[in-house]
């Protein structure tokens, strides 16, 4: 059976990967971790594992019946997991759309038999991987902002060794009435 490794997820501009790019090499030091590509600067909504043709078809047609309103991330946390050793860019305050499109995209592949995490959704955006315990954060005197508009399913494939990420679909957020 042909299996693809997905997740449910968005997407940054362009203009804003290579920003957090040129940040993120200033307040890291090259031994902090190893930095995730700018095209691959993401923040996953629900993550999937190996899904079979049939299943990722059931998951795209009900995420495509998703009626949520768009929302705007304002980017001004960052952390540390010490057992993945990841480096990460987060929301004080996360949105409570964001929070609400992630669950339900959470729920509906749990429905479909993939399996997730009993910890409760962490918005999160992959910095460096491979971080040592020693890692030192920057200050919290940033503050990146993106408007989101769409949600997308991606297939995570190999490329040289290195995973790489793929837009399969996306589908439209309304337009956010706090705007
Ligand atoms: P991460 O950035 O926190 O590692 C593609 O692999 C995306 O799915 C990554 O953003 C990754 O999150 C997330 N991911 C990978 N494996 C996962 C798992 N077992 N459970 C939850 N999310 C996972």
């Amino acid at each position: 059976m042909k299996t693809q490794r997905l997740f449910f997820g968005l997407s940054l501009p362009e203009s804003l990967q290579q920003q957090l790019v040129r940040w993120r090499a200033e307040v890291f030091p090259a031994e902090a971790g190893r930095p995730i590509a700018a095209a691959n600067l993401h923040m996953t909504l629900a993550f999937l594992g190996e899904v079979s043709e049939e299943k990722a078809l059931i998951l795209q047609q009900l995420a495509g019946r998703i009626q949520q309103e768009g929302f705007t991330l304002d980017l001004d946390d960052a952390g540390f997991w010490p057992r993945p050793g990841v480096v990460w860019l987060g929301c004080r305050r996360p949105p409570r759309a964001l929070l609400q499109l992630a669950n339900l995209l959470r729920a509906q592949a749990a429905r479909q038999g993939c399996h997730q995490t009993p910890q409760p959704f962490h918005p999160h955006i992959t910095l460096l991987r491979y971080a040592p315990r020693n890692v030192a954060l920057p200050p919290r005197d940033f503050h990146w902002q993106c408007q989101v508009d769409h949600f997308s399913l991606f297939a995570s494939v190999p490329d040289q060794g290195r995973p790489s990420y793929r837009q399969l679909a996306s589908w439209p957020l309304s337009v956010n009435k706090e705007a």
